[in-house]
């Protein structure tokens, strides 16, 4: 609580930091901050709703997040550089050697408009929301499901993490949807609320799922704890979608982004950026230096399980 008059818990008096000593460290006050921080725009955005849609059902839809011409650029731009990975002979098969389901990879790292998507404001908040400011981006994929395909296999995405995994999420995930999602088209199958189980899905989860109806133009926000998959799509065609995927600091990243990316890149981002590709993160240190101390604020943990 850093403004200055707040309202007490009896909702009559206030408290006025004029009148009343603040004796707390000022660590512990940075740590309210980034909670306050949070909450202020999470209101600033009108994101109340999806924080609800998180809590109840572990995922939310935001609809109209940039643009419909942003998207249709997103989907050229991934199937592209899926057909430069072909050429290269290192493209990533999702449904084994027969499938023509793929993944294309390393997206963050492969052209300015995927930094403009991990940027978007609304849902880079409702992350925040669920893993605090100091989560970082695990990876970026281009997730290509091509009809004639099965289902992928329902999972959470808190690969590694044993069971119980904990209840604040220790993973998150943004679906960027840059073809209408649907049952037949090879929507994502969720089962809502699945997140509170804390555990991997049973065999057989895909009979509690639904899919995620969504429009173009929708980013999916959904805690990593929810039980989820791709579906199967049964019209020609292919669907592309786009996850940003991301992790406490204390995890390792799927890709290392921060080996990859340039100043240059970094110094054309807004400051969260650098954080959010590891290039703050004090872990490992490397060339037999200490560790990075732009970091070190978050070793200091918030109240919140949020952290
Ligand atoms: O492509 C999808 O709909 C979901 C992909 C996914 O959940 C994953 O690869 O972890
Ligand atoms: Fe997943």
């Amino acid at each position: 609580m850093t403004s200055d008059k707040r309202q007490t818990n009896d909702g009559l008096s206030t408290i006025d930091d004029q009148s009343v000593e603040d004796t707390r460290p000022s660590q512990a006050v940075e740590k309210h901050e980034r909670l306050d921080r949070i909450r202020d725009e999470i209101l600033r955005l009108g994101l109340e709703r999806h924080v609800l849609d998180l809590e109840l059902y572990g995922y939310t839809i935001l609809e109209n997040v940039k643009p419909l011409s942003f998207f249709d650029e997103l989907r050229e731009t991934i199937l592209r550089l899926g057909e430069e990975d072909r050429a290269a002979g290192r493209r990533i098969p999702l449904s084994g050697k027969e499938g023509k389901s793929y993944l294309v990879t390393w997206l963050l790292a492969r052209g300015r408009i995927f930094e403009e998507a991990v940027m978007a404001e609304k849902p880079l908040a409702l992350i925040t929301w669920l893993m605090g400011e100091s989560c970082q981006i695990s990876s970026n994929h281009g997730h290509i499901r091509v009809d004639g395909d099965p289902p992928q296999d329902m999972h959470t995405d808190t690969p590694m993490v044993p069971d119980p995994v904990p209840e604040a999420s220790a993973a998150s995930n943004m679906m960027w949807v840059t073809d209408d999602f649907s049952l037949e088209s090879g929507a994502t199958l969720v089962v809502p609320g699945s997140h509170k189980r804390r555990n991997s899905p049973p065999y057989g989860a895909r009979s509690m799922a639904i899919p995620i109806e969504a429009k173009k133009g929708s980013v999916v926000v959904f805690n990593g704890n929810l039980w989820h998959g791709a579906g199967a799509r049964t019209i020609p065609g292919e669907r592309v979608g786009m996850t940003v995927y991301f992790n406490r600091m204390y995890a390792r990243p799927q890709e290392d982004l921060n080996a990859v990316i340039s100043d240059e890149v970094v110094a054309r981002n807004p400051a969260r950026f650098a954080h959010l590709i590891g290039r703050n993160n004090p872990y490992p240190a490397t060339d037999f230096g200490f560790f990075n101390l732009k970091g070190a604020p978050y070793f200091g943990k918030t109240i919140d399980p949020r952290g």
